[in-house]
């Protein structure tokens, strides 16, 4: 992958120094069962972010000029529980630098790494997962690192929120907690589901969002592709009211499979990464300072994780 500042912002708004924004992309795709080539997601993203208007027209917003680092991807495959090791420690290492900070992958498994390092670090954390999938089992494939496994430790020690469900094995009940659960054959029937969500989270949430939510009519490049998913506008009105409603500690985007006819599905996860940091700094003046609100006494008392933290 070549090293170039995120969405060709100028070096002023790109150095790790000043920026309040971290961008960390995990190009993995090491266990997925179907469509292959969600390793590509990232390159594809930053590409089409290259291409992108910087000016939000909905927050009237430029929101580069926060400042947004790219950091080193995290090229760790050798084996699923290593990979997710790296990004927990990427992960965790910017945080502690005070940044908000984000991640593209790769394949859903990365979440696994993230949502840990954000779990030891914020107290009372809600994952609000968006997906196609419930993603709750507790192994697969001989690994609790699969991407079919991506929220199950997340159902085991945080306030996890499904919204966009629509495929999921049997087994996936036993882990599955149905007042969080908003199914998406529910949501068309419901308009009052984003309400009900919100009143579900605690006051930090942090997102990971499997792009594979969305309705393959709007993006289709995504390893499984399920009917019937989440459209663009609702989508952002029920991101825009998290975002203003709650303290959005960071998010994840995973599972754009690139192919050569997905240049809609591109193009969407790099709009959706930027109106994500938009509705996050939309009161927030980039001569303000930031305060990502890491809990250092949470994280002393954290014993969630057996892995050291050996980058201090
Ligand atoms: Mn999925």
């Amino acid at each position: 992958m070549s090293k170039s500042n995120y969405a060709g912002i100028p070096d002023e708004f790109a150095q790790l120094e000043k920026a309040k924004v971290v961008l960390i992309p995990v190009p993995y795709d090491g266990t997925s069962t179907w469509g292959k080539g969600a390793d590509k997601g990232p390159e594809a993203f930053l590409a089409a972010s290259e291409n992108m208007e910087l000016y939000d027209i909905e927050t009237a917003t430029e929101v580069y000029q926060q400042g947004v680092f790219l950091a080193d991807p995290v090229l760790e495959n050798s084996t699923p529980e290593a990979m997710v090791d790296a990004v927990h420690k990427a992960t965790k290492s910017y945080i502690k630098k005070n940044k908000f900070v984000t991640l593209f992958g790769g394949e859903h498994s990365i979440s696994i790494g993230s949502i840990r390092a954000f779990n030891e670090s914020f107290e009372n954390l809600t994952v609000l997962h968006i997906d196609a999938h419930a993603d709750l089992r507790a192994s697969y494939e001989g690994t609790s690192c699969n991407h079919a496994c991506a929220v199950h430790e997340a159902s085991q020690t945080t306030n996890l929120i499904q919204v966009g469900i629509r495929s999921m094995d049997q087994i996936e009940n036993s882990f599955m907690d149905p007042e969080k659960t908003f199914f998406a054959h529910d949501m068309v029937q419901d308009e009052y589901w984003s309400d009900k969500a919100l009143d579900l989270m605690t006051e930090n949430v942090f997102i990971t969002l499997d792009l594979d939510a969305f309705d393959p009519s709007i993006l289709p490049a995504t390893g499984t592709p399920e009917p019937g998913g989440l459209l663009w506008y609702e989508t952002l009105a029920f991101l825009k009211e998290v975002f203003a409603e709650k303290n959005v500690v960071g998010f994840d985007i995973v599972e754009l499979c690139p192919n050569s006819t997905s240049k809609p599905s591109e193009f969407l996860a790099a709009k959706l990464y930027y109106k994500m940091l938009s509705y996050k700094f939309m009161e927030v003046l980039a001569s303000d300072p930031y305060d990502n609100t890491f809990d250092v006494e949470h994280a002393k008392k954290s014993n969630l994780t057996k892995f050291q933290d050996s980058d201090e």
